[in-house]
């Protein structure tokens, strides 16, 4: 009788996972009792299990920073985002290359909702006057845009544009190669919060 729990118990210390069932039955059959207690320990065994299930924490953390940078496709000295209803960019860092004179970016607004309800635009300014620009562009007002009138804070900004609709900027790529780093951000009340990334020269 305990030779056949140690042998259990052996068999269970080489195969883990069967253990909690093969000891069991014999248990049952022979004095339940004795066997109960050895069958306990067993059974903590498997709580080691826990360990491989923290393994699986490392690698979603890993995934994180792959999540945490969304480069956007440079063409040229131009590149395409998207905002969408969900007030998402879907890149949030933009490298511009050095070797341009000028860049331009383009907002395409795959959503459907109105610029009064989920507006967006793209504004770039240092990452220190982001705060500031986002409410001065409040105060404005959705007529002019959500951005101040010669608010000279203000590096470039594309038009506020609704669902379905597409708009660009241009300018210097001097003007990043001052005192950074730099940001692009919407500005539309709310938005800058989630829709915002760093804007450099490599
Ligand atoms: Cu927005």
């Amino acid at each position: 009788m305990n030779i056949k729990i140690a042998v259990l118990t052996a068999a269970c210390a080489l195969a883990l996972s069967a253990c909690g069932e093969t000891a069991s039955p014999p248990a049952a059959t022979d004095a339940a009792p004795d066997a109960a207690s050895p069958a306990a320990p067993a059974a903590d065994t498997p709580a080691e299990a826990t360990p491989p299930a923290a393994d699986t924490t490392p690698a979603a953390t890993s995934k994180a920073p792959a999540k945490g940078s969304k480069v956007a496709v440079i063409n040229g000295c131009e590149t395409e985002i998207e905002g969408n209803d969900a007030m998402q960019f879907n890149v949030n860092s933009i490298t511009v290359p050095a070797s341009c004179a000028e860049f331009t970016i383009t907002l395409k607004h795959v959503g459907k909702m109105p610029v009064a309800a989920m507006g967006h635009n793209v504004v770039v300014t240092t990452a220190a006057d982001m705060a500031q620009v986002s409410a001065d562009g409040m105060a404005a007002g959705l007529e002019a845009g959500f951005i101040k009138s010669d608010d000279d804070k203000v590096i470039a900004h594309t038009d506020m544009i609704g669902g379905g609709e597409t708009t660009s900027v241009t300018f210097a790529v001097s003007e990043l190669q001052g005192d950074g780093p730099y940001k692009f951000f919407c500005s539309f009340p709310g938005h800058a919060a989630l829709m915002n990334g760093s804007i450099s020269v490599e």
